[in-house]
Order: structure tokens, then C-alpha cells, then sequence
């Protein structure tokens, strides 16, 4: 989910009722360099903390998802593993680098969880390797979009998954051939933050999955997309 463009309640009227009352969620406000002022729910349009998960199997597979058609931002577009907020709640929340990547990490497992099914126990907090921050801003149609600093999080583990269809509508396993494939079926929608990590660094983190990955994580650099 997501951010979004001010706001009457009337703009939510006619959405899934679920995904309206997810809308409450109160996210965490930053600055541009990432430092927490506040929290808002998800309805206001604010630069707020947000993470997208990338979860490989034994095989190097990655798990992609397409979000449900209730989802109120970028519905039945084909994304990521997961992706979402951390909550303004202790736990979730963090000034320095460390610990707001710890709290992402319990975010991360949290949705792992509603959307996919997947049980805390097989995503482990330390299994989930921090790469880097992305800031972009992107909007969905309109009326929602999102502006955020990402907290990328690789993991790889071997995990059953129970889709929630009221977030997912269907998922995945992917090669990298299979993905460059997906990208040119123009029948396929993927959401604008998968697109652009996917242009910019995603391949040459996937290769580096079992060897040397460690390049690549625990960048402070904010990326400005
Ligand atoms: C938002 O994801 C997060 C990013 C990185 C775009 P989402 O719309 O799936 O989150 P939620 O439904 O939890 O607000």
C-alpha cells in the first residue's frame, strides 16, 4: 500500500473495506535524509519508511507476487515478494540506521505473514540482509501514489506460502530468464518501484546472492531515484 494524494474520506468510498481499513495504518513521517518527524496514516500523501522484500529459494528463484484487485494502489500489478510500511509503533520504528533497519525487519516478517502466509519461524529476523535505501516518489492513478525511502531486504530461505487473496492474487517462483521473459508480455503490469530496481541493481544483486553479496549490504547512501 501506499501513499497518497490528500484527501477527503469520499476518495476512499467504493474501495474494498479491508484494504480501507489497512489505509489507517500509521506509517513513519521522515525528512529526505531518512530521520523520523513524525507519523501519519497511509492516506496522507508524506514522505514516509517503506521496505520491499526480496525472498530466493534454494534455487536462486525469486517469489514474485501480483497484487489483488482490492489492493487500493497499483492492483493486479506484478511486484516483488512483498512490500509495505513499518508501523510508527515500537518495534517498527528506529532513528539510526541499525535500528530502523531491525524494525523494518519486524515489519518485514509481519507481512510476510498477512500477505503470504508465511510463518515468522521460516524468516528468521537475522536471515534478512539489508542492501540499500531507494527514495522515489511514484503515482499509482491519480488520486493514490507513493513517496518513500525503501529499505531493501534480500532473504533467501525455502518457506510454504498461503497467499492472503485479499493481497495477493496469485505468486510465482522466477529464474532471472524467466522474469526478462515476463517483461515482455505486454499483457503483464508491473508496479513502478519493481520496475525500477529491477532496471537498476536487481540483476547484479541476484548473481551476487551466494557470493559476495556483501558488497552490496548495509549501504548508507540513500539512492535518489
Ligand atoms: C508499499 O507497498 C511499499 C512499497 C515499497 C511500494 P504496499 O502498497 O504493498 O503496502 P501496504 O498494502 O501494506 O500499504
Amino acid at each position: 500500500t501506499s501513499h497518497r494524494v490528500p484527501t477527503s474520506d469520499n476518495d476512499l468510498q467504493g474501495y474494498d473495506e479491508e484494504q480501507i481499513r489497512l489505509m489507517e495504518e500509521v506509517c513513519i513521517v521522515l525528512d529526505e535524509n531518512d530521520v523520523p518527524i513524525g507519523s501519519a496514516s497511509k492516506k496522507v500523501c508524506l514522505l514516509h519508511r517503506a521496505f520491499s522484500v526480496f525472498l530466493f529459494d534454494s534455487k536462486n528463484r525469486l517469489l514474485l507476487q501480483q497484487r489483488a484487485s482490492e489492493k487500493i494502489t497499483f492492483p493486479d500489478m506484478w511486484t516483488n515478494t512483498c512490500c509495505s510500511h513499518p508501523l510508527g509503533v515500537p518495534g517498527e520504528t528506529g532513528d539510526e540506521l541499525e535500528a530502523a533497519v531491525q524494525g523494518v525487519r519486524r515489519a518485514a516478517q509481519r507481512k510476510l505473514d498477512q500477505e503470504l502466509g508465511i510463518n515468522a519461524k521460516e524468516v528468521p529476523l537475522d536471515k534478512f540482509r539489508f542492501l540499500t535505501r531507494i527514495h522515489y516518489k511514484a503515482p499509482s492513478d491519480g488520486k493514490w501514489g507513493e513517496h518513500e525511502i525503501d529499505y531493501i531486504l534480500f532473504i533467501k530461505a525455502d518457506v510454504e506460502h498461503t497467499p492472503n487473496p485479499n493481497e495477493v492474487k496469485d505468486s510465482r517462483y522466477v529464474s532471472e530468464a524467466e522474469l526478462k521473459t515476463m517483461f515482455e508480455d505486454d499483457r503483464l503490469k508491473f508496479t513502478p518501484w519493481f520496475k525500477l530496481i529491477c532496471e537498476s541493481m536487481l540483476f547484479e544483486w541476484w548473481e551476487h546472492l551466494d557470493h559476495g553479496l556483501e558488497k552490496y549490504t548495509g549501504e548508507s547512501k540513500i539512492r535518489r531515484m
